[in-house]
């Protein structure tokens, strides 16, 4: 099988295209990426032997059009992907989430080739924190961000053509992921590589929100679970029953580390601050048999501590100027 994948060399498309290689040694692999500011051609490294690696971007109509109609499937991680960067600057999230999922859809409903679509469950908008229910495949979409609403825009296209056009489509909302390779943006390296340097960890506001976390492990094999036997045309959620708040999260991480569980700042929270995410997998599980295996979230937060511990020429190189960013939105 001819895999293309888009945006393999951000986080949970580097850990896909690793477990791709690692147990489906049948598939050929080439990534398309345009190394933006988030992609890194070195989470890559090990598996560069066994993959083609085009560096270009998704929304370049002729040269997705030549890749997708040599490839057998497409699996579109490829985006802007943090909320942060979305309320200084929308553009980039407009122009990749929207038009770049356009220009790949054209691409596949053209050349009749299979697609699998990423997105997050932020597209279904926040909970209350005491709300029983939980996200599911029927949840209306209500996003918050300029992020979430052009993910949100980005599955309507695929929904649109799989419908009007017979696209060969699914359609992925998974909650937030955690593991290696993630960037030092996003709150759980930030606050690892901040412990690792020393500087006390940065919490928005008071820190009740509640995300739903799932090991990026999970997210891939849960990904390839509906790729082999999921419905076309339908939406399939993936989370672990992983709800924990991120006040908690700092406290686990100052006690895998030793410190005192009152060693971080409050800065300013994000506007629009979505209070609390969780996710009804029950589809996923019951029709398609996939459970997750990273249940124990303290063990699977101590091994992402120990590999950026271990991995520190992988993220030093671009701590420095995030935490630049934050400084200027008083969140550092
Ligand atoms: P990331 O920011 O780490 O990686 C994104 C990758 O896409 C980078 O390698 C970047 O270079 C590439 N890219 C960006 N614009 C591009 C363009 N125009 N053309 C080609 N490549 C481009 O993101 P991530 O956290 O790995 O997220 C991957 C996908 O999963 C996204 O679609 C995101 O919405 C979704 N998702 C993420 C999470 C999460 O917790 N991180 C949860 C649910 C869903
Ligand atoms: O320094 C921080 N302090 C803090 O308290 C940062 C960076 C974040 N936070 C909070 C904000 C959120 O409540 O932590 C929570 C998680 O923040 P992010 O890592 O920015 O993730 P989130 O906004 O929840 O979105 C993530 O999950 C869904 C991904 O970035 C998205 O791409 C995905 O769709």
């Amino acid at each position: 099988m001819r895999l293309l994948v888009t945006g393999g060399a951000g986080f949970i498309g580097s850990n896909f295209v690793h477990q791709t290689v690692r147990e489906r040694p049948d598939v050929q692999v080439t990534v398309l990426d345009a190394l933006t500011y988030a992609g890194d051609k070195s989470s890559l490294a090990s598996v560069a032997d066994t993959i083609t690696f085009v560096e270009g971007d998704i929304a370049d109509a002729a040269l997705v059009d030549g890749l997708v109609a040599a490839a057998d499937l497409v699996v579109h991680f490829a985006a802007e992907s943090h909320n942060d960067n979305s309320l200084d600057d929308p553009w980039p999230f407009v122009q990749t989430n929207v038009i770049g999922t356009f220009t790949l859809l054209e691409a596949v409903r053209r050349h009749g080739v299979r697609y699998h679509h990423i997105s997050t469950d932020e597209v279904y908008g926040d909970l209350e924190l005491d709300d029983p229910e939980r996200f599911t495949e029927n949840t209306p979409y209500n996003p918050s961000s300029p992020y979430s609403s052009t993910k949100a825009s980005s599955d309507m296209l695929v929904r649109a053509w799989a419908r009007s056009f017979g696209v060969q489509a699914t359609i992925s909302n998974c909650s937030n992921n955690y593991g290696p390779y993630q960037h030092v943006e996003k709150f759980i390296p930030r606050q690892i590589t901040n412990l690792i340097d020393g500087v006390r960890p940065k919490l928005y506001g008071a820190g009740l929100n509640v995300r739903d976390w799932i090991h990026v492990e999970d997210h891939n094999s849960a990904v390839w679970a509906i790729i082999d036997g999921g419905r076309i045309g339908q939406t399939y959620l993936i989370g672990a029953d992983g709800e924990v708040n991120n006040l908690d999260v700092v406290r686990t991480l100052l006690e895998i580390f030793g410190r005192p569980a009152d060693d971080f700042d409050h800065v300013n929270d994000r506007p629009g601050h979505d209070l609390r995410y969780a996710i009804d997998s029950s589809l996923l599980r019951t029709e398609l048999g996939w459970t997750p295996r990273y249940t124990d979230f303290r063990a699977g937060l101590e091994a992402t501590v120990t590999w950026y511990r271990e991995n520190e020429a992988w993220w030093r190189p671009v701590k420095a100027a995030t935490e630049a960013k934050y400084e200027l939105s008083g969140q550092a």
